[in-house]
């Protein structure tokens, strides 16, 4: 047996030792600009980059069409999960593809005439994740039409502020006739200078329109805007069995990057699935792959054209991998050294292959400690399960308010074989993932803005405006077991005993 000299550490075991700060270093002045796919660094612009370092998992808990519209408006991205059917995963993929600005809604038992009362009854039916939108704004106003929770999320405002909009009175709205066509309803929002969203049905006929805050800003024509609208930037996740069915579905459907979503990447699989993709696509089609944890399962899977490759074993919060079977890494020890190894391949093919720490970020100062050792961005599940934006139900758990979050190696994730797909009907034989809660956290549009100002004060104090240029001046140390104590509060009687509970 091979035995490493260092032992396995985990993100929590290091700390940055600050740098000189020039007065040209303020968070402002940051760019978290990162590469996605590969490229030959000095020569030539990434064909694929995100402008904060942040992608969302590849799980039923997180990464839908609705997070997936959220996370690419504050520069992100998000892998749609593949533990579902093709058909269904394409659509996801495709409805991000095609999001405009709108609302849909397909709910055809309003009718106009209703009282907030039957709308608050119907609401009840149609489960809690629903909203009136009235005439004026008002409790007792003409009732003109009910979003679903689910399509607030894919409007880019959160879900508080719409409430907060439709609750507060306004002047004048004009509603058009149900068949007006979106088209339209964008004329009439224009012609009357309205600061409105169109609500339209799954044919795209205006239900009602509704308040947009920010509409009046936009200087252009809204019509010019919903024909010029920047298509959003998507991700998926596949798998090494259906990848010939599967792929050419999601490229159909206008995927940007896919990734190879497994717990173990070291593998001929995986090595197949990319040269399948080359023998199809060229370079056109973009793939990551992993998840390593060595130099070796980096060189393995770099010889074999990943796009970007995925670092981390067991360390994911649902995962119990490590229990279950006995393998894993600790995710700053893996990220460390697959970071040497994507430097030393660079150095000898001129080739930068981005790598992505997934799994393990508990604080946001870990977002930070990953980009310092060597990560190019990093991917999050429970964070971002946390927000209303994620397709988990929101409970109530002992009078605080949680989201669902499961893993993709629960028994409850890989149901979807059995019952989507007709599958292996004996299904697993273990589970390497729990179904869990974690604190509700709101909108994500506002966790992730906390986040990146943490990062970015960070990088000041590391005398870093960029991510490579954090990569080249960080300096991090390992800190004691009495250390870790001394960086919490301690030795003070707090006056709030609530529990803390990090933001992140
Ligand atoms: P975290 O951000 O919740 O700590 O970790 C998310 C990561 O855990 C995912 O991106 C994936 O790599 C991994 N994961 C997902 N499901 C399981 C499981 O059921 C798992 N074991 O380990």
């Amino acid at each position: 047996a091979y035995y490493f000299d260092e032992p396995s550490r985990t993100f929590n075991e290091y700390l940055l030792v600050p740098g000189y700060s020039p007065s040209t270093c303020v968070p402002a002045a940051v760019s978290l600009k990162t590469p996605l796919v590969r490229y030959r660094k000095g020569e030539e612009e990434c064909p694929i980059s995100l402008n904060i370092p942040m992608i969302s998992a590849i799980m039923q808990a997180v990464s839908d069409d609705g997070m997936a519209v959220a996370l690419a408006t504050e520069g992100g991205m998000s892998f749609v999960y593949g533990s579902q059917s093709i058909e269904s995963q394409a659509a996801m993929v495709a409805r991000v593809k095609d999001y405009k600005a709108g609302f849909v809604t397909s709910d055809a038992n309003l009718s106009p005439d209703m009282t907030l009362a039957q709308v608050v009854e119907l609401k009840e039916k149609l489960g809690h994740s629903t909203m009136p939108v009235t005439e004026d704004g008002t409790a007792t106003g003409k009732l003109l039409g009910v979003v679903t929770e689910r399509d607030y999320r894919l409007s880019r405002m959160s879900l508080d502020e719409k409430v907060a909009d439709f609750m507060t009175p306004r002047e004048k709205l004009i509603v058009a006739p149900v068949s007006t066509s979106l088209k339209v309803a964008n004329d009439i929002i224009w012609d009357h200078k309205l600061n409105s969203l169109p609500i339209v049905d799954e044919n795209d006929h205006l239900v009602s329109l509704v308040f947009r805050k920010d509409y009046d800003s936009h200087k252009s024509n809204p019509n010019e805007m919903l024909d010029s609208h920047k298509r959003y930037m998507v991700g998926a996740g596949i798998n090494t069995r259906d990848y010939a069915e599967r792929i050419p579905a999601l490229v159909e459907a206008g995927v940007d990057v896919l990734c190879i979503d497994s717990s173990e990447g070291y593998s001929d699989w995986q090595k197949f699935t990319i040269e399948w993709v080359r023998e199809h696509y060229g370079n056109t089609v973009k793939i990551g792959a992993g998840n390593v944890v060595d130099a070796e399962g980096f060189r393995f899977l770099a010889d074999a054209g990943a796009d970007f490759i995925k670092v981390g074993i067991g360390g994911g919060s649902i995962c119990i991998t490590r229990e279950t079977k006995g393998i894993g890494r600790g995710q700053a020890t893996a990220t460390i050294e697959v970071a040497a190894a994507r430097d030393a391949y660079f150095k000898e093919t001129g080739v930068y292959v981005p790598i992505c720490s997934d799994g393990g970020i508990v604080y946001d100062h870990h977002i930070s400690l990953a980009l310092a050792m060597g990560s190019d961005f990093v991917m999050l599940g429970r964070y971002f399960a946390r927000f209303d934006e994620s397709p988990s139900n929101k409970v109530m758990v002992n009078g605080s308010y949680m989201k669902e979050y499961w893993g993709e190696g629960s028994a409850r994730a890989r149901n979807w074989q059995r019952y989507d797909l007709g599958g292996d009907k004996k299904g697993m034989t273990f589970e390497e993932g729990v179904d869990s809660y974690v604190p509700y956290a709101g909108a994500l549009k506002d966790g992730v803005a906390l986040t990146l100002s943490k990062v970015r004060s960070t990088m000041c104090n590391c005398g870093a405006l960029t991510i490579d240029e954090l990569q080249d001046k960080a300096k991090l140390t390992i800190v004691s077991s009495t250390s870790i104590v001394e960086g919490g509060a301690h030795d003070v009687l707090l006056k709030d005993k609530t529990p803390y509970v990090s933001n992140t």
